[in-house]
C-alpha cells in the first residue's frame, strides 16, 4: 500500500493502492506513519507524496463511507503532513481529486504534470470535501476559484493549477518524481498552507451564487460547501475544519448523498456484462460509416469526429446530405461560440468527415451504425444491404429505439456481428447509449459495442431486445397515464408541474411537444380517434411547429395554451367525458409509480441485468435527478410496499394493459430489494 524509498536525504512516500489510489484505512495509516517517522529521522531533509500507477489518488475510498471510520481519519493524515517540520511536496500525475487533491494541500508544495487533473469533486457524491479542503483551496487560489471547484465540482488541468497558485511547478511526466526530489532538496522550511489568510473582497459569495442559481438551486451539497468556503473566510483552520467537518457529516447521513454515491457505483455496475469473459478481446473499430444524415445520424457521427475518428455518412439525396452535414457544421461552430471548442478543432473534426450517396464507400468501415426513420421493412432492406458490401468481421449496428434487433439480424447472414446502438436525442450531447444485446450477438461485438461508446464519452448500458429497450419502454406508461389524465381533466400544466417539481427537465407532455405531437400520426386531419389526433389535426404539432400542448416564447419556455385548451375541452365534450379534479398524488402514481412497475417488469425478464441499470438510463437519457438516484433506487427509498399500494389504490384508473410487476410485488412482501428479490 504504501512504500518509501530514500534518495540522499529526500523521502519519496508512494501511494499504491490499485486501481485509483484511493486513500483506504492501510494507505491513511501507512502515510501518517511514514511522516510521523520522518520527523526524528536526521537523515530526511523533505518529503515527497506520489501515487504509483495511473494517478496520484482518486480520493477518500468510498466504499468505506456508511461504515465506521477507522483510524487515522484522513484529515488527521492530513493535519499531520501540514504539521511536518520537513517540507513536503505532492507530485501529481494522473488525477488527484478529493481526498487525493486535500492530502496535496496538506503538503507544503506542488508539483504536477500539465495534463493532471486535479479537482474536489465530491459535491457530485452530495457531499463536501471534508479534510480540510474547503479550508486550504481558498487560502491558496482564493474566494472564486475555490468556489468553482468545490461548489461545481469541476477539475482542472495541472497547466491551469500553474496559473492560479495550486500547483509550484509544472515538470514532464516521465520525470515527475525525479524533478520533485530534485525540487524537495532545494528546499529549506515547511511552508504550512493553512497559516494563510483568505484574500477577498466579500462579494465573491453574492456573484457566485447569482451566476450558479439555476445548477445549485434544490441541492444540499452545493449549499454546504459555499458555507464552509465561507467560513474559511472568518475561522481559524482548526475551527473552518470542524465546521466542514460537521456539514460532511450532515450530508453524508442525507438522502442526497446516498442517492448521488448509488449513482457513482450504479454507472460503473453498468460496465460490467453478465456471462461476458472480462478479457474479451475486443475488435478495432478505426473507421466508422453511419447510414443517414438526419438529426440522430449527424449527431452519433458528430461524437466519433470528436474522438479524432474518421465517419463515413451515406444519404440518398444530395440535398439530405448536404442539410445534414451543414447541420454538424452550425452545431459545431455553436460549441466553438460558447468556447468549448477553437476553430481549428472543429475544422480537425468535419475533415475526418466523408460524407458520400455512395452506399458501397462503407465497406471499409469496421462499425456501421444505421440511424434512418424507425420502419422495420426499410431497416431489413439496408441490413441486407450492408451484409452484401460491409467487410467481413464489420459490426453491424441499429440506432432503432423500439424496433427488434433480432429481427433485423435475420436478414443478414452474419447475425452475431448485429448489435444495437441506442442513442439518445440530441446524440452529440446526450449520455446514454443503449447497448441492445440480440439473441445471436456475439461477445466480442458486445463488448466492443461498449468499449466504443466509452471511448466517445458516453455511458453505456445492456439492454435486451424488447419494444422500446429499457428506456422507451417505460416512457410509454408515462406518457400514456399523462394523455388519459389530461383526458380525465387535468391541464398540461398541472400534470408537468408534478415531474419538474420532482426535478426532471420537464414534464411528460413537454416532451411529447419536443419530441413532435405527430411522431406516428396517420396523417388524415378528418379522423380524429384520440386527443392526440385532434391537437395534430389543427397542426399544433409540437415545439417544431410553434406549439402543441403549450405555446412557446422566443425563450422556447412552455406558456399555458388557449389554443390548446380550447382543442382539449372540444375532444372531451365530444368525447361525453366530463372533467374531474385530479390530485397531484395521482399524477405521481399515473406518470412516475407505473414506471417503476415497467422497470420491475424489465428487471425480471432479464432485459436489464441489474435495478441500477435501469437508473443510469434514466439518468443520462432523459434527465432523471441524479440526487434521487433514478427510478428504481428512489421507488427502494419511497419503499416498494408503498408504492405498490399507491398502485393498486389507483389501479382501476392505470387501463387495462396495467398489471401489477410479480417481481415489485414480491419485493415488496418480503421488504426486500429488487435485485435480490430477482436473485431469489
Ligand atoms: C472524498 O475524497 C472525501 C474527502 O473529501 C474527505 C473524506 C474525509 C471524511 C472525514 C470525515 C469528516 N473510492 O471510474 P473508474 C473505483 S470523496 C473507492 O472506472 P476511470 C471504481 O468504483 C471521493 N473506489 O476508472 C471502479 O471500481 P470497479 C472524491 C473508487 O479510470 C474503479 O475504481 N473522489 C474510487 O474511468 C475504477 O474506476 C471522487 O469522487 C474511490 N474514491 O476513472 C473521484 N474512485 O472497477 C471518483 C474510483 O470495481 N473517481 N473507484 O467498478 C473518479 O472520478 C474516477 O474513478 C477516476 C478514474 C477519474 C479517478
Amino acid at each position: 500500500m504504501i512504500e518509501t524509498h530514500r534518495h540522499g536525504t529526500i523521502l519519496a512516500i508512494q501511494i499504491g493502492n490499485p486501481p485509483v489510489n484511493a486513500l483506504s484505512e492501510d494507505v491513511r495509516r501507512g502515510i501518517y506513519q511514514a511522516i510521523e517517522a520522518a520527523q526524528s529521522d536526521d537523515g530526511i531533509s523533505a518529503i515527497v507524496i506520489h501515487g504509483a500507477g495511473r494517478m496520484f489518488s482518486a480520493g477518500a475510498d468510498i466504499t468505506e463511507f456508511g461504515k465506521p471510520l477507522a483510524e487515522p481519519g484522513l484529515a488527521v493524515v492530513i493535519d499531520a503532513i501540514e504539521a511536518s517540520a520537513k517540507p513536503v511536496v505532492a507530485a501529481i500525475h494522473g488525477s488527484a481529486l478529493g481526498g487525493g487533491l486535500e492530502v496535496a494541500l496538506g503538503a507544503h508544495y506542488r508539483v504536477a504534470t500539465a495534463s493532471a487533473k486535479l479537482g474536489l469533486p465530491e459535491v457530485a457524491l452530495g457531499l463536501l470535501p471534508g479534510a480540510g479542503g474547503t479550508q486550504r483551496l481558498p487560502r491558496l487560489v482564493g474566494i472564486p476559484a475555490a468556489l468553482d471547484m468545490i461548489v461545481l465540482g469541476s477539475p482542472i488541468s495541472g497547466a491551469k493549477a500553474l496559473d492560479i497558485d495550486l500547483v509550484d511547478k509544472v515538470v514532464p511526466e516521465q520525470r515527475l518524481v525525479e524533478d520533485a526530489i530534485a525540487y524537495a532538496a532545494k528546499l529549506d522550511r515547511p511552508r504550512p498552507t493553512g497559516e494563510r489568510a483568505v484574500s477577498f473582497d466579500g462579494g465573491e459569495f453574492d456573484r457566485f451564487a447569482e451566476q450558479n442559481a439555476r445548477k445549485i438551486k434544490g441541492l444540499d451539497a452545493p449549499q454546504a460547501c459555499i458555507e464552509a468556503v465561507r467560513a474559511a473566510t472568518t475561522l481559524s483552520l482548526a475551527d473552518g475544519q470542524e465546521k466542514e467537518r460537521s456539514l460532511f457529516h450532515r450530508l453524508m447521513d442525507g438522502a442526497q448523498s446516498k442517492a448521488l454515491r448509488h449513482a457513482f457505483f450504479a454507472e460503473r455496475a453498468a460496465a460490467k456484462i453478465d456471462g461476458l469473459p472480462k478479457d474479451v478481446a475486443l475488435r478495432s473499430v478505426a473507421k466508422v460509416g453511419v447510414i443517414g444524415a438526419g438529426t440522430m445520424g449527424g449527431g452519433i457521427s458528430m461524437n466519433f469526429l470528436s474522438a479524432g475518428i474518421p465517419v463515413t455518412i451515406v444519404e440518398m439525396a444530395e440535398e439530405a446530405l448536404d442539410r445534414g452535414t451543414g447541420l454538424m457544421r452550425k452545431n459545431y461552430e455553436a460549441t466553438a461560440a460558447k468556447g468549448r471548442m477553437t476553430g481549428a478543432q472543429v475544422e480537425g473534426a468535419l475533415a475526418l468527415l466523408t460524407p458520400t450517396l455512395d452506399f458501397s464507400a462503407l465497406s471499409d468501415c469496421d462499425l456501421i451504425i444505421e440511424a434512418v426513420y424507425e420502419n422495420m421493412d426499410v431497416k431489413k432492406e439496408i441490413f441486407a444491404r450492408l451484409d452484401g458490401i460491409a467487410k467481413p468481421g464489420a459490426i453491424l449496428a441499429s440506432n432503432t429505439s423500439y424496433l427488434s434487433v433480432d429481427e433485423i439480424a435475420e436478414v443478414t447472414k452474419r447475425p452475431q456481428d448485429v448489435v444495437g446502438l441506442h442513442f439518445f436525442s440530441p446524440a452529440n450531447i446526450m449520455k446514454l447509449v443503449e447497448v441492445v444485446r440480440g439473441d445471436k450477438t456475439a461477445s466480442d461485438v458486445l463488448a466492443t459495442g461498449m468499449a466504443i461508446a466509452r471511448k466517445i464519452g458516453k455511458v453505456p448500458v445492456v439492454s435486451g431486445v424488447c419494444f422500446g429497450f429499457i428506456g422507451n419502454r417505460m416512457l410509454d406508461p408515462r406518457l400514456e397515464g399523462a394523455m388519459e389524465m389530461l383526458l380525465e381533466g387535468a391541464t398540461p400544466d398541472q400534470i408537468d408541474r408534478v415531474s419538474v417539481g420532482f426535478g426532471m427537465p420537464m414534464g411528460p407532455l413537454q416532451m411529447i411537444d419536443l419530441a413532435g405531437v405527430d411522431i406516428g400520426w396517420h396523417r388524415d386531419p378528418t379522423r380524429i380517434e384520440s386527443l392526440r389526433d385532434a391537437l395534430n389535426a389543427l397542426g399544433r404539432w409540437g415545439q417544431k411547429a410553434g406549439g402543441g400542448f403549450y405555446d412557446y416564447d422566443e425563450k422556447r419556455r412552455p406558456l399555458p395554451s388557449p389554443a390548446a385548451t380550447g382543442i382539449i375541452d372540444d375532444y372531451r365534450a365530444k368525447a361525453g367525458v366530463t372533467p374531474r379534479a385530479i390530485s397531484d398524488e395521482e399524477i405521481m402514481v399515473r406518470t412516475m409509480h407505473v414506471m417503476v412497475n415497467e422497470g420491475a417488469k424489465i428487471l425480471s425478464e432479464g432485459i436489464a441485468q441489474r435495478a441500477s441499470d435501469i437508473d443510469v438510463v434514466w439518468i443520462y437519457g432523459y434527465g432523471w435527478p441524479r440526487h434521487t438516484g433514478g427510478p428504481m433506487f428512489w421507488a427502494e427509498q419511497v419503499g416498494l410496499t408503498k408504492i405498490v399500494a399507491d398502485l393498486e389504490r389507483y389501479a382501476d384508473r392505470l387501463g387495462d394493459d396495467f398489471s401489477l410487476s410479480p417481481l415489485l410485488a414480491k419485493a415488496a412482501r418480503d421488504g426486500r430489494s429488487l435485485d435480490q428479490a430477482k436473485a431469489r
